[in-house]
């Protein structure tokens, strides 16, 4: 056993148990002195899984392995070494859970350090009009990137841990499901991991020696380390880049130990690579929430609905209705993978096991499942904590005793009037989809759910109605392709700058986004399509406040949806679609004061500079891959605009 194998031995009392159980093994790698599996058993692995974890080991040249089972007692190991090595803190007013305080210099995705690598860069963006800069999406050429892998990874994990680490999108054993196995040198990946997938020994099972998508991530920092070590955060924001290989199932991601960049079931698998496989077989994998809905008369219906990032996917999956009698149950928060059955029904399942949520804006008062979510096992990133051991962010000043001492996201003494955030606004909480007190019965179901209705929405401060309709299916994907919100702290972007975020899907496309209309178009051919709407929580009125309450109320809104699904005569006719004839949005009970007659109203002007403004983007971005059927759709619009 080499000298680290028994310096670790020492260290963690676990870890010799495991030893002493007989589990530590070596793995000889070619020109690579013998390594240390200092946990799991490398010969239980598959041929292919063996091979890739030697691949690894090759390149990386960590100190040794561990190889990941997801049981509790390893668990509570990981945590250990996050806690000696000062990742992560306990929370002690509550059952299991963690605080993570990051490097500020990593607190988010990064969408310009993000690729797909593909021969050709048409299969992977359209080409931009000349002298324009593409925007979605960023490719890379297999030459550039064998350049730039090879410029990280060889010798990435000298000194650390290297841990292998199975899991499943999806219900294990579902047909539906992918299995991946996830390289990487950061404990605060297994545990995060272990909550968002399906991690461990069972994801290998009826794996047999079939394929898996191979994922590689090393937060970029051999040691020692080249730059000083912020927070216990090892990082490379210099050097980040998160790149995805479709022709040979494989991710890797280097620097950045954050959200989406490190934990690669998430975005790079479920919705990058995912987009091209369901592509290929005939199907959707989208950047949606999706929620079953009950109304009074006992009828259900599953509405999936796609905003842009940290847009309220979270807060709509599992809202409390504020109308008597709805209730809603959640299936997912963040993706949807929708394919249709034998039947020609959109059926849809959430590929993920836990909820990667934004913490600021999270309260009793604005979603009271997810306060009961996070109660136990989870982890905490980048949000403040007070001087009982409880968690902290801006949204929780009414719950929180106003003598409370607050430490910061940086570790720092705050105080209410700093005028800075406590907690970073992209800080998120990471917790077990089953603790959810209204998680759906059909959650993990492997079949999926039926989907009866499609939302598409973002932050339109101005000229966007609450809610309309598509006149039909074609319109309602020009609906997702005009997608626009304001920029959030979920990426780099900075400023509250409106941007295209055509399905909500711009971060995530696995490939060219003319040919994602292309395909969106094609599903009218495959099955049943459902109704198509656009919401939009976040107009604003000349003094800057919201219009609509939101939140629970969106209850109203989602109740007019499922009406027109079942058919109901509760629309009129608009240039820009059918929206709610007066007083059939149900605002009985409702206490605050709205104006209604304002969150419809569709100023000629803002919708004359909206269609000019989508043209100049389609043409300019999308160029010589916009399908005809979306033109078409952009000229009708514009000229029932020209008539309003
Ligand atoms: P990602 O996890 O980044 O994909 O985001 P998400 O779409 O799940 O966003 P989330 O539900 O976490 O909401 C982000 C922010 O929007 C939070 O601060 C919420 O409080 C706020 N928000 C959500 N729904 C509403 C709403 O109906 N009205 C208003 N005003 N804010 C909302
Ligand atoms: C998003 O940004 O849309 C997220 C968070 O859901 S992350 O996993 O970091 O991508
Ligand atoms: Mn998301």
């Amino acid at each position: 056993m080499g000298l680290i194998g028994h310096q670790l031995l020492r260290s963690y009392p676990l870890l010799q148990a495991f030893a002493k159980a007989g589990m530590a093994n070596r793995l000889l790698v070619q020109n690579v002195r013998c390594i240390t599996v200092i946990h799991g058993d490398i010969n239980k692995l598959s041929v292919k899984v063996k091979k890739f974890v030697e691949d690894g080991v090759s390149l990386c040249k960590p100190d040794n392995i561990h190889i990941v089972d997801g049981s509790d007692a390893e668990n509570e190991h990981i945590i250990d070494i996050m806690t000696k090595a000062g990742m992560v803190k306990k929370l002690k007013k509550y059952e299991n859970c963690w605080l993570t305080l990051t490097d500020p210099a990593d607190v988010a995705r990064v969408e310009s350090k993000t690729f797909v690598v593909t021969p050709a860069q048409r299969a992977t963006v359209p080409i931009p009009k000349e002298g324009v800069k593409g925007t979605v999406g960023n490719w890379m050429s297999p030459e550039n990137w064998e350049k730039e892998h090879g410029e990280r990874f060889p010798g990435c994990m000298k000194g650390r841990t290297m841990y292998v680490v199975p899991f499943s999108m999806g219900p294990i054993g579902s047909p539906l499901a992918k299995v991946g196995v996830q390289l990487t040198d950061t404990p605060y990946v297994v545990a995060s991991m272990r909550i968002m997938t399906r991690m461990g020994e069972k994801a290998l099972q009826g794996l047999g020696d079939s394929d898996f998508v191979k994922c590689l991530h090393s937060v970029g920092q051999p040691l020692p380390m080249s730059t000083n070590l912020v927070n216990n955060w090892p990082c490379n924001p210099a050097k980040t880049i998160v790149s995805h290989i479709p022709a040979k199932n494989e991710i890797s991601s280097f620097g950045s130990g954050y959200g989406g960049n490190s934990l690669l079931g998430k975005k790079c698998i479920s919705l990058r690579l995912g987009s091209i496989i369901a592509r290929d077989e005939g199907w959707l994998a989208e950047h949606m929430l999706i929620l079953g809905i009950t109304n009074p008369k006992g009828v259900k219906k599953y509405v999936a609905a796609a905003f842009p990032s940290a847009c309220g996917k979270t807060n709509l999956a599992m809202m409390e209705p504020s109308m008597p009698g709805f209730k809603v149950e959640c299936v997912g928060d963040d993706i949807a993978w929708m394919k249709f059955d034998g039947e020609g029904r959109l059926r849809a399942i959430n590929p993920e096991a836990g909820f990667f949520g934004v913490a600021p804006g999270t309260s009793l008062d604005t979603n009271p499942n997810a306060m009961y979510t996070i109660e136990k096992n989870t982890i905490f990133t980048n949000v403040a904590e007070t001087n009982d051991g409880g968690v902290y962010w801006e949204g929780l000043e009414k719950f929180t005793p106003s003598d409370a001492t607050i430490t910061d996201w940086h570790g720092k003494p705050w105080s209410r009037d700093s005028g800075k955030p406590s907690a970073h606004p992209n800080s998120r909480f990471c917790t077990p989809a089953r603790q959810c007190p209204v998680i759906d019965p059909a959650w993990e179901d492997p079949k999926g759910v039926p989907i009866d209705a499609i939302i598409f929405g973002g932050r339109r401060p101005e000229g966007v109605p609450l809610v309309y309709e598509a006149f039909n299916w074609q319109h309602g994907v020009f609906l997702g392709a005009a997608v626009k919100s304001e920029a959030t702290a979920a990426a780099e972007h900075k400023g509250k700058v409106i941007m295209h975020d055509p399905f909500a899907m711009r971060p995530f496309f696995g490939y060219n986004f003319g040919h994602y209309m292309k395909h969106w178009l094609s599903m009218e051919s495959r099955g049943q399509t459902p109704k198509i709407f656009h919401v939009n929580w976040f107009r604003k009125n000349d003094a800057g406040k919201f219009m609509w309450p939101g939140f629970g109320e969106n209850s109203r809104v989602l109740d007019w949806i499922i009406r027109r699904c079942s058919g109901e005569d509760i629309a009129m006719e608009t240039p820009i679609g059918y929206v709610p004839k007066p007083g059939t949005i149900d605002m009985s009970s409702l206490k605050d004061d709205v104006d209604m007659e304002g969150l419809f109203t569709l100023p000629k002007k803002f919708w004359q500079a909206e269609v000019a403004e989508l043209r100049n983007y389609f043409e300019e971005q999308v160029n010589d891959d916009m399908p005809v059927e979306m033109n078409n759709q952009l000229n009708s619009l514009a000229e029932r605009i020209s008539k309003m």
